[in-house]
């Protein structure tokens, strides 16, 4: 695979940005020598510099569920920005937005636009610290919420002690109201509420893990989330960047029948372009400036420009029938494929599938929190990696991600992703002799 104008491109990269990239992960250093850069998107297909085709399963790590360039999306892109990018004053594309949004997710009352998923996160964490009037945030290791300092923790000694911050630049103080707990450890919340409820502001949680690779919530873990979080006047936040608009329309909310009192969103609901978004109850989210007291604010927060990508893409959604039910399908198909691929070779791989997402692990499973997940095997998922990406299909560039199916995607597609695993799990299995 020639990937020499990613290597000239990177090493200008280099010289004029930290690593060469603008987000860790594209680094790509779990599974190359230095990164591939991107050119163009086509439907299921992205092209790197070099004019290498993948079929894409990252589409962004979420945003490009319907793949790249939906007519229907860039279009919208097209008319608005004929019309103008942004103004900084109010417009009705942000109503409509909301609209959409409050509908779809009935527990989001009143909704606030910010550009990123890492904004929509640290605002409800400050809205929930502000409205319970409380200090201390729980999270669970191996859920990433963006890098805010109160949540770039990990458990400290002993599970429900303060956590420690995980880089540097982050105030111990920052994350001493942080605790962080294990996954699907409902036990270990229940035992936290007892001895320090009325400290808690919140808990935050990806409703279905995906950032430690896909960990669906065990049965009765959320449903304990909301029951505990509600005993102890604490607020119950669902971090739903990722899910929000890709595991249904109404999110993993809708999915587990759930209502938490604030939930974050971003990725999908942007279409491509940068958005993030908070919201939840009325009574919580009156308390935001400037009806509130509580400050958060944003120069391109609800551009006119995004606003109009992410009503292109959630209408899409929204009238073609069965798009969720394509999507489970599709990570169905692809877990299945992978799972026998797998056996074939007579590698030792777990694949977990859950509501349109995916992970192999190379580890034993069943993968139920961040302590199991850290097992996976990085040298066998570098090798699986570059051998599917030699075959012209692109994973997350990171073992412990998720598979990010789009609708573009074709049973053709789904096929030759089938063919090309054989050679991977071969190679995964081989990475290690
Ligand atoms: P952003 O600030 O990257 O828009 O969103 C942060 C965030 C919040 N919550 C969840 C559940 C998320 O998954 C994310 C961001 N996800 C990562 C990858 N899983 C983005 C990729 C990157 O960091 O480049």
């Amino acid at each position: 695979m020639k990937d020499d104008a990613s290597q000239t491109l990177f090493a200008r990269a280099l010289q004029v940005t930290p690593g060469g990239v603008n987000s860790p992960v594209r680094a790509m250093r779990g599974v190359r020598d230095f990164p591939l850069f991107a050119e163009r998107g086509e439907g299921a297909i992205v092209y790197d510099a070099d004019q290498n085709a993948y079929i894409d399963l990252l589409n962004s790590w979420g945003p490009l569920i319907l793949g790249h360039g939906h007519p229907a999306v860039v279009e919208a892109i097209r008319e608005q920005a004929g019309r103008a990018l942004t103004f900084g004053l109010a417009s009705g594309l942000e109503v409509e937005l909301a609209e959409f949004v409050t509908a779809a997710m009935p527990a989001v009352e009143e909704v606030r636009f910010v550009s990123s998923g890492t904004e929509a996160t640290m605002s409800a964490i400050r809205l929930a610290r502000a409205y319970t009037g409380r200090d201390v945030v729980v999270k669970f290791a191996g859920c990433y919420h963006g890098h805010v300092d109160a949540l770039l923790a990990r458990a400290g000694s002993g599970a429900a002690l303060s956590a420690l911050p995980v880089s540097p630049g982050v105030p111990r103080k920052a994350a001493a109201d942080t605790v962080v707990l294990p996954y699907n450890d409902l036990g270990a919340v229940e035992d936290l509420m007892r001895r320090r409820g009325e400290e808690i502001a919140c808990v935050i949680v990806e409703p279905i893990a995906a950032n430690m690779g896909v960990v669906p919530p065990k049965p009765g873990f959320l449903e304990g989330l909301r029951r505990a979080t509600q005993a102890a006047g604490a607020l119950l936040i669902f971090d739903e960047v990722i899910t929000g608009f890709r595991v249904a329309l109404g999110g993993a909310q809708e999915v587990f029948g759930i209502r938490p009192d604030l939930t974050c969103l971003g990725k999908v609901l942007g279409g491509g372009l940068p958005v993030g978004a908070y919201g939840g109850r009325r009574e919580i989210m009156e308390r935001v400036a400037p009806q509130g007291d509580v400050y958060q604010a944003g120069t391109l927060s609800g551009s006119p420009l995004a606003m109009a990508a992410g009503l292109a893409q959630l209408g899409v959604l929204r009238r073609t029938e069965g798009a969720y039910g394509r999507l489970a399908a599709v990570a169905e198909a692809l877990g299945a494929a992978m799972r026998s691929a797998a056996e074939e070779a007579d590698v030792l791989a777990t694949v977990q599938v859950s509501h349109g997402l995916l992970t192999c692990f190379f580890a034993a499973g069943p993968i139920e929190n961040q302590e199991d997940a850290a097992r996976t095997d990085a040298r066998r998922y570098r090798a699986f990696w570059q051998a599917m990406a030699a075959q012209g299909v692109l994973f997350a560039p990171a073992a412990n991600e998720a598979v990010f199916p789009s609708l573009a995607l074709t049973d053709e597609h789904v096929g030759q992703i089938a063919a090309a695993l054989p050679r991977a799990f071969a190679a995964a299995r081989d990475a290690l002799r």
